[in-house]
């Protein structure tokens, strides 16, 4: 694994998950594998699990941290290649990558979908330019189009949880105010596909996600239907995709309740959080006993801690190393 941008960068995303259960059984036998080694971590949005669990994981493995808030501590930077920079962009991607390499040894970034330029966005240019400006590993930590360090804790969650070999899994689209990315449900999908489960996503009419995500998996538009046996519901908001960033409905009818709830197979309900109750989830489905959200959210410093241990090993120096010669 060079980078952790996608799940493609995983070679072998059970053998991940195997590694990620037993750094939640043992979280501190690595403590001093991160010994005089520094993470970056750089937020152009905000944040409370992915800035607390990148560091407390760091911290697990005997790492030190650096943070850099972009927007309200750092210089705007430029992602565009060969832009005249004479408008609000002081520092390119190129000088910035570069530098902030010799400072730290695997590299977080945070940058959301801007959801005006769809091409854009699915282009990845701020994540892509630091992959490729940087000379360490670079982590995602939500970009425009994914999220994997959520859909791997998400991973870690359902494995836990598991009554059966192969459960039914469902992703559920939710009313919200706001217009959110698409990107933590293009990479629970992206990271489903390569699970053990049987997936399907609901959503209402306009609110199909990329087919390049959804290709080979069942879009139910009967949110009713598609809950009916699952064992896991997982809702999200997106906002749309063919009428790109756009709020097509907050139908509250969509809100999931106990009602809906009650056709499932006892399932637990997840959320990757922050959650706006009582608007995408009604309390007494988020408080009850099949939530495991907070587990959930507890999850996200295995998720990073599993990635960090893989850059701190040797293999990725010596692979780095070859490119470089
Ligand atoms: C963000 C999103 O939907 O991408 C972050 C979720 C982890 N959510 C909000 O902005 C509310
Ligand atoms: N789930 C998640 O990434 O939360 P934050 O936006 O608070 O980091």
């Amino acid at each position: 694994m060079e980078n952790f941008f996608s799940v493609s960068d995983v070679e072998d995303v059970q053998e991940l998950l195997k590694k990620a259960m037993e750094v939640k059984k043992n979280p501190l036998v690595n403590k001093t594998l991160g010994k005089h080694k520094t993470l970056g971590l750089i937020f152009y949005n905000s944040s409370l699990r992915t800035r607390i669990s990148s560091q407390k994981a760091a911290f697990n493995l005997g790492m030190d941290v650096i943070t850099l808030n972009i927007g309200s501590d750092g210089w705007q930077l430029e992602s565009k290649d060969g832009a005249i920079m004479d408008q609000g962009t002081a520092e390119h991607i190129k000088e910035a990558a570069a530098v902030i390499s010799t400072y730290v040894d695997v590299l977080g970034i945070r940058c959301f979908a801007g959801l005006e330029d769809r091409e854009a966005d699915y282009n990845e240019e701020v994540l892509q330019n630091f992959i490729k400006h940087a000379t360490v590993p670079i982590v995602n930590l939500e970009s425009s189009t994914l999220h994997p360090l959520q859909s791997l804790a998400d991973l870690v969650t359902i494995e836990t949880h598991k009554k059966k070999d192969r459960p039914k899994v469902v992703l559920t689209w939710a009313p919200h105010p706001r217009a959110l990315p698409q990107a933590v449900s293009n990479s629970f999908t992206e990271w489903m596909k390569k699970a053990d489960v049987e997936l399907v996503i609901t959503n209402p009419e306009g609110y199909d996600l990329a087919p390049k995500f959804t290709e080979g998996v069942t879009v139910e538009h009967d949110q009713k239907k598609a809950f009916e046996g699952a064992d896991f519901v997982y809702a999200k908001n997106w906002s749309s995709y063919d009428s790109y960033g756009q709020i097509l409905s907050t139908d509250p009818s969509w809100t999931i309740d106990a009602d809906k709830m009650a056709v499932t197979n006892n399932a637990k309900f997840m959320h990757c959080l922050p959650v706006r109750r009582n608007v995408v989830v009604a309390d007494e489905v988020i408080d009850s006993e099949n939530s495991v959200v907070i587990e959930q959210a507890g999850n996200r410093v295995v998720s990073i801690q599993t990635v960090l241990q893989e850059f701190l090993k040797i293999r990725w120096r010596i692979l780095r190393t070859l490119k470089i010669l």
